[in-house]
């Protein structure tokens, strides 16, 4: 009698031990639940919580309107959320250097294997107090939209919406830049308050943004980071079968980059049929603005972070 009760005393507590085992992140997405730049952690979401059953789950809360775009990065330092899905430029007011993300002109693979990955990651760990586990969007460049027809390639007289991404650029071309959220795109627009807005070639649809956008101008530049970092305090308490499981759907997460051209293509397709219209001001041209737009960038990226700026240029190779 005895005997059977601790027997079914020790498998209770091992049960029990398998259940504590498993652990709960809360995530969220600096952009909205259900567009462009969330979609693919979304999935990726789904994929931890199958993949992870009973080792590890992932709680997303949501986006934006749990917690705005620009305090997304210091939501994960203070612990406030485990993990997000969140731009660099999005939290550059504790990380300036984190810019230099969208001039890495190499693939994940590649950084993971020559030190850029190591270094950009020792830097967050110190500076965000988080741990870098996936990139995304590494092959999709960013664009200027614009409602007031440029014939030359100057932006003086224009106010455009910008984030940390775009500003420098807006700026050493003559422009105005008025930084704002993802979620003030339309208003700012609408009420004329900018001229014009930097984006990704893909997501203008999902907000309604192509209601209120008449030019797009070609080329686009840089390329879009959008990645997913975790509490390193809670990244250091998982154990090894729980970073795998996170590892595991990391890797999986960015090569779901493979279906951007096509995503690409169909976006710029969609935006002729909504009737935006390109400029482009033909090879040479589209060189310079390439060019200043690169050396812009990197200029503040040394100015703010005269460390590391150079090291992250020597790495991300461009
Ligand atoms: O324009 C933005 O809000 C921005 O910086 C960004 C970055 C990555 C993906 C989408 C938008």
């Amino acid at each position: 009698m005895l005997r059977s009760l601790l027997i079914a005393l020790s498998i209770f507590v091992s049960a029990q031990a398998a259940v504590a085992e498993e652990v709960t992140l809360r995530a969220v997405s600096s952009f909205a639940e259900g567009t462009q730049f969330s979609k693919n952690f979304e999935r990726f979401v789904k994929k931890v919580n199958t993949d992870g059953k009973g080792i590890i789950k992932i709680n997303y809360i949501g986006g934006p309107r749990a917690i705005p775009p620009f305090e997304v990065g210091n939501a994960v330092r203070t612990g406030v959320v485990d993990m997000a899905n969140v731009t660099t430029a999005f939290y550059t007011n504790l990380m300036p250097e984190a810019d230099a993300s969208k001039l890495f002109d190499k693939p994940m693979s590649e950084q993971r294997k020559d030190g850029t990955w190591d270094y950009f990651n020792k830097l967050l760990n110190e500076k965000v107090n988080a741990y870098y586990l996936a990139r995304q969007y590494h092959n999709v460049p960013f664009h200027i939209y614009l409602n007031k027809k440029i014939d030359k390639l100057d932006f003086t007289g224009l106010k455009i919406r910008v984030t940390p991404v775009y500003k420098d650029m807006v700026e050493a071309l003559g422009g105005t830049a008025i930084t704002t959220a993802p979620g003030e795109v339309y208003t700012a627009l609408e009420r004329g308050v900018v001229d014009g807005y930097g984006w990704p070639i893909t997501g203008i649809f999902d907000l309604g943004w192509d209601k209120v956008t008449k030019y797009r101008l070609d080329p686009g530049f840089y390329r879009v980071e959008v990645g997913v970092i975790v509490n390193l305090d809670k990244w250091k308490s998982l154990n090894d079968a729980q970073r795998k499981v996170l590892t595991d759907a990391a890797l999986w997460l960015e090569n779901l980059d493979s279906e951007n051209p096509a995503a690409i293509k169909a976006e710029i397709e969609r935006q002729a049929k909504a009737g935006i219209q390109p400029i482009d001001f033909g090879p040479a041209e589209s060189k310079r603005f390439i060019d200043i737009a690169n050396e812009a960038a990197w200029k503040a990226i040394i100015k703010n972070a005269p460390e590391s700026g150079p090291k992250l240029r020597e790495l991300g190779g461009n």
